[in-house]
């Protein structure tokens, strides 16, 4: 597969600073060399640049870098469109408001190509406050909603090219919802394997009827993995850790299925703030994660190839 890796250093959106440092990590811990020794061609098309950043106000005054996350999300919304084009983007956070730029750019790129894009969101929290919602005023917790288009966001973030149906969207992992997020969730039908779910049924069944879903559809599918979907103690390196995260084998099984699938065609990888973390702990996890994702297994055939005896 040719693959193009988009650094994408913003830390406005998060709390706090240093997830601008994460796509330096992520490249440090050998991310280009590891899809390359898996046969992928992979171009690194470097950092994007924000763009021009206008004055604005707005009624919620708690919102923090409005302008200056407005500016990113365009310049990476149109970089998300010109890197979908003939080849698999993998965005490199940055904090998870650059989802809002990549979904942005991929969901006009299957509008393009005449396919519904899908959203599989891995993480410890939805992501979905409106400008008006959101009580810490920390843009990376507005992404989907925006991207789902949402209103109250016109005027404010960039116009939507093409809004992504919340139908189409699944959250896997999530275990800190504020109250207007679950509100918000319930009236648009976002599909929620929260870690109840997860524990209840396992992962795998769950992620199943998800991935079929995409796949009765033709979808193309957009994966955007958060540090904080993954338990804090395998992966300290993030500014949002929430207790009874995805364990090491879930998040890998997680990847190795999608893999199977063959449908993922856009990654984000975000929130990895390497100056929370372990000597690159969490910036080599989440390398072998994408790993897993594009194609190395255990053995040379996915575990369903096996047949009831053996
Ligand atoms: N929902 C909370 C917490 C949060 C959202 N996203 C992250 N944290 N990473 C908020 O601030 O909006
Ligand atoms: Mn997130
Ligand atoms: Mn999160």
């Amino acid at each position: 597969m040719r693959c193009k890796i988009v650094g994408v250093p913003v830390q406005d959106g998060a709390g706090r600073m240093g997830c601008d440092m994460g796509p330096s990590a992520l490249r440090a811990a050998g991310l280009v060399a590891t899809l390359e020794a898996l046969g992928h061609t992979v171009e690194d098309c470097g950092q994007v640049q924000r763009g021009i950043v206008q004055p604005q106000s707005h009624s919620n005054t708690a919102l923090k870098a409005l302008p200056e996350i407005s500016a990113w999300i365009a310049a990476i919304a149109s970089k998300a469109y010109e890197a979908s084009h003939e080849a698999m983007p993998i965005f490199l956070g940055g904090d998870h408001s650059i989802s809002a730029g990549t979904l942005s750019g991929v969901a006009r790129r299957a509008a393009e190509m005449a396919r519904p894009l899908f959203v599989l969101w891995l993480d410890a929290h939805p992501d979905f406050h409106t400008l008006e919602t959101t009580a810490s005023g920390n843009l990376h917790g507005v992404p989907l909603a925006y991207a789902c288009g949402l209103p109250g966001f016109s005027g404010c973030f960039p116009d939507l090219p093409v809004a992504i149906d919340p139908l189409h969207v699944c959250t896997l992992g999530l275990r800190s919802i504020d109250p207007a997020e679950r509100r918000a969730l319930n009236e648009t039908g976002v599909t929620i394997h929260d870690m109840r779910a997860i524990d209840e049924y396992g992962i795998a069944p769950l992620l199943r009827g998800f991935i079929e879903r995409v796949a009765n559809a033709n979808g193309m599918l957009h994966v955007s993995l958060d540090v904080d979907f993954l338990e804090p103690s395998i992966a300290p390196g993030v500014g949002t850790t929430v207790p009874g995260g995805a364990t090491f084998r879930e998040a890998h099984l997680a990847m190795e299925m999608l893999c199977d699938s063959g449908l993922v065609t856009s990654l984000d990888l975000v929130e990895l703030n390497p100056f929370l973390d372990e000597r690159g702990r969490t910036a080599s996890l989440m390398v072998d994660l994408t790993a897993s994702l594009m194609g190395r297994r255990i053995m040379d055939r996915p575990t369903h190839s096996y047949s009831g005896s053996h």
